[in-house]
């Protein structure tokens, strides 16, 4: 059975780029997969983090991630930082990539830019997530777009490490989805939506009220021309609608073009879309809040779970290496 494994940061609110880019495919893949999705906490001390809230956001999604349809029978979902192979593998990736492929990755580009703080780990970063596929033996890896360079680094990482030191890893590759592989800040459609980066009125969060999603769909950032049509480069705002309302339906964005005359229609449909999807998991979102022992239980049985598999692939890593047996 292919193996599927992805996590998420708990960096803030989930957004509709998180939840159309990857976690709806997280839900279906359960169907024919064996899937180990993780909330990876490690990830997100990259940038300074205020305790609490870390505590209370990383509770928070998990639930987030049951209500959205992750079943805990049919898959393993856990904290990254409860398992402690990952930080042991990710030291190890460390010293199997060089720094010019490390300095290469965009993400870290992008997020040191201007920061005030660059941590050493938001450059190391990349190698942590490699550890997190690795450990598990992973096939596949569903992540939106802005992740496929590092799915490509874990790969690279894999191969090289195996060329080294014998057979070890198995080599996973990145799928994306047909629509909403990039969903853009709905007020600069030119940038991806985001959960930390600061755009009230460009993101959408999938449990804020649901009258206020559709007032932001209807706020968003078109061009001054009238012609619905799929053209990301030349109509970034538009085409982000109809990669949206393709996400939500199910649709090609450029063939759902064709459907609509005027921008305030494509406007309306998306909003309702959007809401439809988002309905059902705030509510089901309200009933997992009031109970967060049931969550940590959850939890602490999918740890256990992860460390079945993550033990015995760090120690193949570790005896190939040719670090002495810890025995
Ligand atoms: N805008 C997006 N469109 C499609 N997919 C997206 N993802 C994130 N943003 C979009 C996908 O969501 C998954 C979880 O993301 P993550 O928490 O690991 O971090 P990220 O990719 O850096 O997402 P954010 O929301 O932008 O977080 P911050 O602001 O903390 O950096 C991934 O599969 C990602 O591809």
């Amino acid at each position: 059975m292919t193996r599927v494994f992805s996590g998420i940061k708990p960096t803030g609110p989930v957004q509709l780029g998180n939840l159309l880019g990857a976690l709806r495919r997280w839900v279906a893949d359960q169907d024919d997969a064996d899937t180990v999705f993780c909330v990876v906490d490690l990830h997100a001390l990259t940038v300074p983090q205020d305790p609490a809230e870390l505590r209370t956001r990383t509770l928070e999604l998990a639930q987030l991630l049951l209500a959205v349809g992750i079943d805990p029978d049919r898959s393993t979902l856990f904290v990254q930082s409860h398992v402690v192979e990952h930080s042991e593998l990710s030291w190890i990736l460390e010293c199997t990539a060089a720094f010019g492929e490390l300095r290469r990755m965009t993400q870290f580009k992008d997020k040191s830019e201007g920061a005030d703080f660059v941590s050493a780990g938001l450059f190391t970063y990349p190698a942590l997530m490699a550890a997190d596929i690795l450990l598990y033996d992973t096939d596949e890896v569903p992540v939106g777009d802005d992740q496929r360079q590092h799915v490509e680094l874990a790969r690279d990482l894999a191969i090289r490490f195996n060329h080294r030191y014998g057979d070890t890893f198995v080599v996973p590759k990145a799928t994306f989805p047909a629509a909403g592989a990039r969903v853009m800040d709905l007020q600069h459609p030119t940038r991806k939506m985001s959960k930390s980066e600061e755009s009230p009125q460009g993101t959408i969060l999938v449990l804020e009220p649901l009258d206020q999603v559709a007032k932001k769909i209807k706020r968003a950032v078109t061009d001054a021309e009238t012609e619905v049509r799929y053209d990301p480069e030349a109509k970034p705002g538009v085409s982000n609608l109809l990669s949206i309302l393709g996400a939500c339906t199910g649709d090609d964005p450029a063939e759902l073009a064709g459907r609509f005359t005027r921008y305030g229609d494509l406007k309306a449909a998306t909003a309702d879309a959007v809401v439809e999807v988002l309905r059902p998991i705030q509510q089901r979102y309200a009933e997992l809040a009031a109970d967060p022992a049931g969550t940590a239980a959850v939890l602490a049985k999918g740890a256990d779970k992860a460390r079945a598999v993550a033990g015995p692939v760090l120690e193949r890593a570790r005896a190939n290496l040719g670090l002495l047996p810890r025995t």
